[in-house]
């Protein structure tokens, strides 16, 4: 069976992005999505995500497949590519600039401000250790400037939820992290039951970081946005960072703000259609 797809990317953080408006089943399997990513016997990506009919009153359902088949709850840089693949498929039926998109993890509301960048309302971050899900600290704990073993070293780490799980350690130079050795130690650690993204974060001024992500399921990735959303938080809740501030990622700079309005995380970024096939 043949399947049209769009590639889109952002920041370098890389997608087949799959039109599934007509079916609330994936038409593409996590054995197949493994296939589709493989950068030299496939498309090439590191996930796919599928526009599915909305639910629960949403305009559009998101799933996404991480690049090894798992499937997470959620996808920053994702989102902000399948706001502009479903503006894509509108086209001249288009009638807003924003969508509430249905994802595992809630209700998040893109928004195309026509300048080929995406701001999206990621919802409130969850701190609970139990939310994450870690076991560094009791359940109803928050877990901020915990120690943690991994590889041979001791780090203080600060965990977010962004729907999926991230854990953040701050460093004085992200260049001198060994991604590709450190990243595995942390995403399988026995602390996090459902694995976990990982982000390194250098501080160069409360409002400017560096960021560099070992992503859950997918590795060493050029951006992550529910990472960099997740930092911010991580930033702030240690005293390190401002609430809003400029996250630069290999890929490029978000803007992300922790809104002390209404709790939530507004994330701005670009979403970049590189080309459209059929396999
Ligand atoms: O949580 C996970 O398993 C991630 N690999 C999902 C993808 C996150 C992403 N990079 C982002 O931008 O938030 C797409």
């Amino acid at each position: 069976m043949a399947i049209e797809f769009t590639k889109y990317h952002g920041l370098g953080n890389d997608f087949i992005l799959i039109d599934n408006r007509s079916s609330s089943t994936p038409i593409v399997t996590p054995e197949q999505a493994i296939q589709l990513c493989d950068r030299h016997f496939g498309i090439g990506a590191d996930g796919v995500i599928f526009a599915l009919p909305g639910e629960n009153g949403t305009d559009y359902t998101m799933r996404i497949f991480n690049s090894d088949g798992s499937e997470p709850e959620m996808c920053g840089n994702g989102i902000r590519c399948l706001a502009a693949f479903i503006a894509e498929l509108e086209g001249d039926n288009r009638t807003s600039d924003t969508y509430r998109i249905h994802t595992l993890a809630g209700v998040i509301t893109p928004q195309l401000m026509g300048d080929g960048q995406v701001k999206v309302d990621m919802g409130v971050p969850r701190l609970l250790a139990g939310e994450i899900p870690t076991t560094l600290t009791p359940e109803a704990e928050k877990v901020i400037n915990q120690t943690l073993e991994v590889a041979g070293n001791t780090w203080q780490v600060t965990c977010v939820s962004m729907g999926n799980p991230h854990c953040i350690t701050f460093v004085d130079d992200v260049a001198a992290i060994s991604l590709e050795n450190i990243g595995p130690q942390f995403e399988h650690h026995s602390v996090f039951p459902q694995r976990t993204n990982t982000e390194f974060i250098e501080v160069v001024r409360p409002d400017y970081v560096k960021m560099r992500v070992w992503e859950r399921g997918a590795g060493i990735t050029l951006a992550c946005g529910t990472g960099a959303c997740a930092s911010l938080v991580a930033g702030v809740l240690t005293g390190k960072c401002q609430r809003a501030a400029t996250v630069e990622l290999p890929g490029g700079p978000l803007y992300i703000e922790w809104s002390e309005i209404d709790q939530r995380i507004y994330m701005t970024g670009p979403a970049e259609k590189v080309f459209a096939g059929r396999v």
